[in-house]
């Protein structure tokens, strides 16, 4: 459950990217596609080599979405309900990438502000990308 202390850790950390969250969310997936070659089957019609432009775009959506979650932070299953229905009804992406994806957009936070990534805060971010996570893929079945 993320408290009150993880919502403001998770809230800084966006301040803190603000405009950039476009490069974040694209360098997060460079890295979960080169880390963890399995993910590369959820997009056969992607041109995933270096600098693709359909990566930069993608990453600016997922980037997109974390920054509505964070703004709607008491309300994740709102904000995130329709992207909940994409996933669950027509992507069918397996759990465990959501965790892989998560690690990678830690990565990408931590590399570019070295100091940001306090245990607390780094804990705080974790947290809520799992509970993003979680929400996308809460109406499988
Ligand atoms: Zn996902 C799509 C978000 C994870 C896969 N996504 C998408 C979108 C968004 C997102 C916003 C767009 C939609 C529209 O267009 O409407 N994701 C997201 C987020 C997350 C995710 C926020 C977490 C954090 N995904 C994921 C994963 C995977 C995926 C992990 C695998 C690996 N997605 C996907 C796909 C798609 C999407 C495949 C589709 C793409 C195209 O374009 O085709």
């Amino acid at each position: 459950v993320l408290g009150a202390a993880d919502k403001t850790n998770v809230k800084g950390v966006f301040a803190k990217i603000g405009g950039q969250a476009d490069e974040y969310g694209a360098d997060a997936l460079e890295r979960m596609f080169a880390t963890y070659p399995a993910t590369k089957t959820y997009f056969p019609h992607f041109d995933l080599g270096k600098g693709s432009a359909q990566v930069k775009g993608h990453g600016k959506k997922v980037a997109g979405a974390l920054a509505e979650a964070v703004n709607h932070i008491d309300d994740l299953a709102g904000a995130l309900s329709k992207l909940s229905d994409l996933h669950a009804q027509k992507l069918r992406v397996d759990p465990v990438n959501f965790k892989l994806l998560g690690q990678c957009f830690l990565v990408a936070v931590a590399t570019r502000n070295p100091g940001l990534l306090t245990p607390e805060v780094h804990a705080s971010l974790d947290k809520f990308l799992c509970a993003v996570g979680t929400v996308l893929t809460a109406k499988y079945r």
